[in-house]
């Protein structure tokens, strides 16, 4: 079948806690991508069967993308940026804090302190490194592609998979394939697919989630993405890399809502033997402010790059950062940038 993640102890000890409290709490990390909203939603869901008499609440720090918006009980979820007084009351109260898909305090945002200080049960699942969150029970898996795969793997060992619907179901599939890039990254491992034909048993309808996920964007995001690569796109081809600029004009001129530029920065990425692309964009208000994206191949590290030159991090495939300056400051820096590493991208 599958490599379970948690010991049968481990797992009694999960349940019999969520079994004896009145209030449980699941939360999330900021900017919660799909596997972050998906993990809580399944959670909750596995959590309302194992104890029909708790008070199961779902929250985050903010706001979820649009595309997730369709997520069966996504709306249920309550946002600290929204409802601090009432979250906060809420998460104090709680007889046991569910902490989902984030290894480290410094990822829920706002919720920190009330995290750090809250001084119930914890029960901790995440695929990140280093989990450093203080928890009653842990449960690290690094090798797992995403944390509803954790959620999907804990519920199927404790013989609660068909006791389920689709306010599991969805969320889940969700979760497993934002975090796998539709099932096409290396992390998506065998056990990834196992569980994947599991949930199509279940009528899980693939194509509708895909298309709700991926093919969300207004007409105007298609045409800024047709006139960046156009006329924005700078190719370095004998280093295969690139970057681009946009501009707050450019921006306005395109009708930009948040997550307009998500993905924008992954399309250089498609020529032949491109290892590196870098998108500038300036922020919305503050003229002094360039919020940098950078994709990496080939083993090309850009959490060093943004560590070196944008006053940020993240993983080598992936990483962001910013600069404190203007668009022109953006260009010049990257430009350095790019010769600084002219001998790994040749
Ligand atoms: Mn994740």
């Amino acid at each position: 079948m599958f490599e379970d993640i948690v010991t049968q102890q481990q797992l009694d000890s999960i349940t019999r806690l969520l079994q004896r409290t009145e209030r449980i709490v699941v939360i999330g990390h900021q900017n919660p991508d799909g596997d972050a909203v998906g993990a809580v939603l399944g959670f909750m869901r596995w959590a309302s069967l194992i104890n029909d008499e708790a008070e199961v609440q779902g929250v985050l720090p903010d706001a979820y993308p649009d595309f997730l918006q369709w997520l069966p009980c996504a709306n249920t979820i309550m946002r600290y940026d929204k409802k601090s007084a009432e979250v906060s009351a809420l998460m104090e109260n709680a007889g046991v804090l569910v902490c989902l898909d984030f290894n480290d305090y410094n990822r829920v945002g706002a919720l920190e302190p009330i995290l750090r200080e809250y001084k119930g049960e914890i029960i901790h699942i995440d695929h990140h490194l280093n989990p450093t969150v203080k928890a009653d029970i842990v449960v690290s898996n690094p090798q797992a592609s995403s944390t509803s795969e954790m959620v999907l793997k804990m519920v199927i060992q404790n013989g609660d998979f068909d006791k389920m619907n689709r306010k599991f179901y969805i969320p889940i599939f969700t979760g497993m394939m934002t975090d796998t890039g539709n099932f096409s990254y290396s992390n998506a491992s065998p056990d990834t697919y196992y569980l994947v034909s599991e949930l199509l048993r279940k009528r899980v309808n693939r194509e509708v989630i895909a298309r709700n996920v991926y093919d969300n964007f207004s007409e105007w995001r298609l045409r800024l993405l047709g006139y960046v690569m156009n006329r924005k796109l700078v190719n370095i081809s004998r280093l295969h890399a690139s970057y681009f600029t946009l501009t707050r004009e450019e921006m306005l001129r395109f009708n930009f809502i948040r997550g307009d530029a998500e993905g924008l920065v992954n399309m250089p990425l498609q020529i032949k033997g491109q290892k590196l692309s870098i998108s500038l964009r300036e922020d919305t208000t503050n003229p002094n402010i360039v919020w940098v994206s950078t994709r990496g191949a080939y083993d090309f590290p850009c959490d060093e790059l943004c560590k070196r030159f944008y006053n940020g991090g993240g993983h080598s495939k992936a990483s962001g950062g910013k600069i404190y300056g203007t668009i022109d400051d953006a260009v010049r820096i990257t430009l350095d940038a790019i010769n600084y590493y002219a001998e790994l991208l040749k």
